[in-house]
């Protein structure tokens, strides 16, 4: 299956195909780098023992419940004599082929479309605070690589570096301080020392802003039970 996609025109014909969309339309090579990016280049990297690290640490802990090894796993153990291997190999496409179209689905449909919010939060930034640091996004959603991108393409200098979006459950809403690179745990500005780690009312004492909820011990997240709320804390944090 991944040697199909390798060849740039199946690829795109499979992506546009299943999507609905027509070859041209644009979405189909930015799903097809990602599609390459998360499906295929890491297929290809453990079938070819490719480390995912460049130094070889010892990784904290295994997994064993990847694509690949739940493919590997089709392979007769090694005290196995009554086994079918052509229907294992039709078990290993199968297999491998739910997974590329899930996640082509998920990127298609949801991934790329979160894009739109956040070129509309980039956007209205300057109405929300005059430093254009804080974003607002409509709903929660992925964020971060869409942020990155759009940043270099419109080679945007003064970088957010908030991002508020509704809870999704009731009326509060996140914080999240936007983190050095998309899959970082670092933040260009997390939250404030003073506010980390702490909760509720002794959380909203020490910010002097009402209704917070929670700042994580990093500092690269909280919560107020409002959107004004939540602002409050992004502006207070661009201050200190
Ligand atoms: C594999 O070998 C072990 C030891 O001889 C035996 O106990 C086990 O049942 C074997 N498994 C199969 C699937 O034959
Ligand atoms: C500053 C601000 O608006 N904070 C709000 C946080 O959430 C609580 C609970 O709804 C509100 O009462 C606060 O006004």
């Amino acid at each position: 299956m991944h040697l199909l996609f390798h060849s740039r025109h199946f690829g795109k014909e499979i992506i546009a195909k299943q999507l609905d969309l027509s070859k041209e339309n644009p979405s189909v090579e930015i799903l097809y780098q990602k599609m390459y990016k998360n499906f295929v280049e890491a297929l290809d990297g453990i079938d070819n023992g490719i480390s995912q690290y460049p130094q070889d640490i010892a990784p904290k802990y295994e997994e064993k419940t990847g694509l690949a090894a739940r493919v590997g796993r089709l392979n007769p153990w090694w005290n196995q004599t009554d086994v079918d291997i052509d229907s294992r190999f039709e078990q290993a496409m199968e297999l491998a082929g739910k997974e590329f179209i899930d996640r082509l689905r998920f990127l298609g449909l949801a991934w790329l479309p979160a894009r739109d919010l956040v070129v509309k939060a980039l956007d209205t930034r300057f109405e929300i605070h005059n430093s254009g640091q804080i974003l607002i996004l409509d709903s929660p959603c992925p964020w971060k690589e869409h942020l990155f991108e759009i940043e270099k393409e419109k080679a945007i200098e003064d970088k957010p570096l908030y991002v508020l979006f509704p809870d999704g459950r009731d009326e509060s809403y996140r914080i999240q301080a936007v983190p050095v690179s998309p899959n970082s745990f670092e933040s260009r500005r997390p939250l404030p020392e003073s506010w980390r780690g702490y909760r509720d009312s002794e959380l909203s004492e020490r910010s002097q802003i009402e209704g917070c909820v929670f700042v994580h011990h990093s500092g690269f997240i909280g919560g107020n039970k409002t959107k004004d709320g939540a602002l409050q804390m992004a502006i207070k944090a661009l201050e200190l």
